[in-house]
């Protein structure tokens, strides 16, 4: 017997009988395949088929999943599961309602809804659904004409909005979910403050059009039970004096971690993978090379593949980013999210047009930034595209300057939400940087006033930020720090230097301080780091 408040949702498998999907299997054969493999439950799906034939078809289902003793529902047919006599029913908005199926079903009936906004999984909640199917997350094949693609962020917006429900609903995510993505999804539509997270996926096509159904069970129940190889990484240090709820103070001890990380760039000189726009290619590449990293500045889509084995980052800079570029930025991103490499989202002018705003919500849709970097405007901007609570009133952005002004705690507070919300790293740079990881805030006030002279200085930060995440992706965060500090601390030095006028003689100074700064490390040599406050 199916115990209806213990049933395991994990892997949660959706039935076709159309051909596309199907093909010349058997249906029974895929499923019993299906659930040796690892499926939780099952749901017997079926639009064409006649009534006499779908009792038929479930009655043997029944047979397979009450051998492995798990549930299986009958998609719309109240009837149909009432006449097999298995446990339950999942309706759609269009279906009967919950509370008729209820009183036809009775208590002990599975019943589960399908919900795609937060006010019809609210509702579906009120009225007592046992569980969720959300979606659609990704347009897919296996059902035409969907309501509506909410992609990872709907779905963190609706666990968030089931956190606040004293017995939520349990909830499971449907559309377009393989293996290439399961993990991403479970992880980038976790809900935080309070945490939920879904409790399982729901896949057709993953499992019923495999070639091994069961070795597909297999390997997607595996990959739900690990975390993503991207998974941030953020070491404690011991070293961290919390100042207050929102800011750090870093004592003296954190200049080893930081010098550490920068001998290890030098030392091993790691291949950096930089996407990005054509105005600072060549200073970018300068800057990578300067600071002791091998840049390949390639935006060849036929290049990825090869590429994300042998780089240990990519930086993906939307400066110039064009409607053909957007898929091939989108295949990197998730390419490299599979290698587990760090990955730098630089969202150049992000609020500026609706083209970036959109390439922005598509690259977080279909991929997950280790970390996102931006001045105050851009940061602010991906923070409404992510649906990040509390963001200050009138954000706005014109062209890619910056133009938002924010006091010190409102911008440490967006930083630290839009970095839970995604549960990544983010940097907002500006005279003083602010970076979090959504626990902690560091405010950096290194660097100096002529890096806002030239054309390119941010996107470079980017670049020697992704240099040092290539070696430090087991400490994220203090590698980001490291980052930053090389490239304001080099900028220190080259205006110290006095020999610069402006702009013009900042830009080979600053190399060559970076260059210096290598050097001296590749010497053991570590004082660089004294100049950091
Ligand atoms: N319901 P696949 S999407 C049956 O959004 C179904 O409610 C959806 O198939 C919804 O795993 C969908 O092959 C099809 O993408 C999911
Ligand atoms: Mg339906």
């Amino acid at each position: 017997m199916v115990n209806k408040d213990t049933v395991d949702y994990s892997l949660y498998l959706v039935t076709d009988s159309t051909k596309v999907i199907l093909g010349d299997q058997d249906l029974v054969e895929v499923v019993e395949k299906a659930v040796k493999g690892g499926v939780t439950i099952v749901q017997y799906r079926d639009k064409v088929s006649e009534t006499r034939d779908l009792i038929q078809t479930a009655k043997r289902l029944h047979e397979v999943t009450q051998a492995y003793n798990i549930p299986l529902l009958i998609n719309d047919r109240v009837d149909v599961a009432l006449a097999v006599g298995c446990e339950g029913v999942h309706i759609g908005q269009d279906d009967i309602d919950i509370s008729s199926a209820r009183r036809i079903l009775g208590n002990n009936a599975i019943i589960g809804v399908t919900a795609s906004s937060t006010e019809e999984a609210l509702a579906a909640a009120e009225a007592g659904a046992n569980y969720l199917g959300i979606g659609t997350v990704f347009a897919t094949p296996t059902k035409e004409n969907t309501k509506s693609i909410i992609g990872t962020a709907g779905v963190r917006s609706i666990l968030g909005a089931l956190s606040s429900l004293q017995t939520p609903p349990k909830t499971v995510c449907i559309g377009g979910i393989n293996e290439d993505n399961v993990q991403r999804v479970l992880y980038q539509s976790v809900s935080i403050n309070p945490p939920k997270s879904l409790d399982g996926i729901a896949v057709v096509s993953a499992i019923v059009s495999a070639l091994d159904p069961e070795a597909a069970a297999k390997q997607l129940r595996s990959l739900i039970r690990t975390p993503p190889p991207f998974a941030i990484q953020v070491k404690k240090h011991k070293l961290m004096i919390e100042a207050d709820e929102n800011h750090v103070r870093l004592d003296l001890t954190f200049k080893p971690i930081v010098t550490e990380l920068i001998k290890k760039l030098v030392d091993t000189n790691p291949i950096c993978h930089n996407m990005t726009n054509t105005v600072v290619q060549n200073l970018a590449a300068n800057v990578a090379l300067a600071i002791g990293a091998s840049p390949i500045m390639s935006l060849n889509p036929a290049e990825v593949p090869s590429l994300s084995h042998l780089a240990s980052s990519l930086l993906l800079n939307l400066g110039t980013l064009t409607p053909s570029l957007l898929p091939i930025y989108t295949t990197a991103l998730a390419t490299y999210n599979r290698t587990g490499a760090p990955t730098i989202l630089d969202p150049v002018g992000c609020g500026a047009t609706p083209f970036r705003r959109s390439a922005v919500q598509h690259l977080l849709t279909h991929g997950y930034p280790t970390l996102i970097k931006g001045n105050a405007s851009e940061i602010l901007a991906v923070a409404s595209i992510a649906g990040t609570d509390n963001l200050p009133e009138g954000a706005t952005q014109r062209g890619v300057d910056n133009t938002a002004s924010l006091p010190p705690e409102a911008k440490a507070r967006v930083v630290k939400s839009l970095a839970r919300t995604l549960r990544c790293l983010v940097l907002m740079t500006g005279s003083s940087d602010v970076l979090s990881d959504g626990h902690i805030v560091f405010s950096i006030s290194n660097g100096n006033a002529l890096l806002g002279e030239f054309t390119g200085s941010g996107c470079a930060l980017g670049t020697a930020v992704a240099a040092v995440l290539a070696v430090g992706r087991e400490d994220a965060l203090m590698a980001v720090l490291a980052g930053v500090l090389v490239y304001e601390i080099a900028a220190q030095r080259a205006v110290a230097g006095g020999k610069v006028k402006g702009p013009g003689t900042f830009v080979p100074a600053w190399l060559d301080e970076l260059y210096a700064i290598r050097e001296e490390t590749k010497a053991g040599e570590m004082g660089w780091v004294d100049n950091a406050w």
